[in-house]
């Protein structure tokens, strides 16, 4: 799978992808995930990608001319200098491969925003099944509207709370993605994606010493007793789940956002 960042802090996801799994998941050739700084599609002396609101009012917006000509370049592989300026979409070139233009039929592009539909694991499941991924990160008070309307194929939040900017956001879909990837974990691993798929939170865990400032393990889980443990670790789910995450069970999903 291929994954196109785009943001103005490129830098930020030095760690995240260069750390533990992903970094083994890039190394490996499972994933292609390539950072693009949105500045090198600003026109001006000052690289700006952001403006003042129409209608007024606080803060600055994304400007929707950067993000347009910077999907266009990463959509048709293009450099910047193909697409930066065009406020109108390019005209065809007789010839020339098939091109994606904002509005038409393109990769999918998840833009994130408060305003988005939650990121679930049946997300992620869907979006890891894809050939490529393109991931915008606004910044400031959000992004120009038509880029929403244009460039996004999924508007997506991480959760009911506001963030600085997307960066956290395509961090976590990142994370998430690679790990369904195929050969980028082990079964023990595909398992536990299972066990999320049931709809419940995860049993508790236990590892050495067996016993850790007074506290002991469980007798079940040294028993040996397969079924006992199985049983066991499903009462502690459905108990935890039940205490945490009532709406997981009641098939309601939950709480919708407030003030976003
Ligand atoms: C973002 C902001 C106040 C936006 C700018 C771009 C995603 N789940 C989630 N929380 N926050 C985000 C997110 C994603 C992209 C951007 N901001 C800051 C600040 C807003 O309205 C109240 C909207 C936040």
């Amino acid at each position: 799978m291929r994954i196109d960042v785009l943001t103005i802090f490129p830098g930020y996801f030095a760690g995240p992808l260069d750390t533990s799994l992903v970094a083994t998941a890039r190394a490996r050739g499972a994933v292609d995930v390539r950072l693009h700084d949105l500045r090198d599609w600003t026109t001006d002396r000052h690289r700006s990608v952001d403006d003042a609101p129409y209608g007024g009012g606080a803060g600055m917006v994304m400007r929707g001319d950067v993000l347009v000509a910077a999907a266009e370049s990463v959509w048709n592989d293009l450099p910047p200098s193909a697409t930066v300026g065009t406020a109108a979409a390019p005209a065809d070139v007789d010839g020339a491969p098939p091109r994606y233009v904002a509005g038409g039929p393109r990769p999918r592009t998840v833009v994130f925003t408060p305003r988005g539909r939650p990121l679930t694991q049946a997300l992620v499941r869907e979006l890891a099944d894809e050939d490529r991924l393109v991931l915008v990160c606004g910044r400031y008070e959000g992004i120009d509207e038509r880029v929403h309307e244009l460039v996004a194929t999924d508007e997506v939040s991480l959760g009911d709370y506001v963030l600085m900017g997307g960066e956290v956001a395509a961090a976590a879909m990142v994370e998430a993605v690679v790990r369904l990837l195929p050969g980028v974990l082990g079964n023990a691993a595909s398992a536990a994606e299972e066990s999320f798929e049931g709809g419940l939170l995860e049993h508790p865990l236990y590892t050495r010493p067996p016993e850790l400032r007074g506290r002991t393990v469980p007798p079940v889980l040294t028993s040996g007793d397969h079924a006992a443990v199985a049983a066991w670790r499903r009462a502690r789910a459905e108990e935890r789940t039940r205490a945490v995450r009532p709406d997981l069970l009641d098939g309601t999903g939950g709480a919708g956002p407030e003030e976003v």
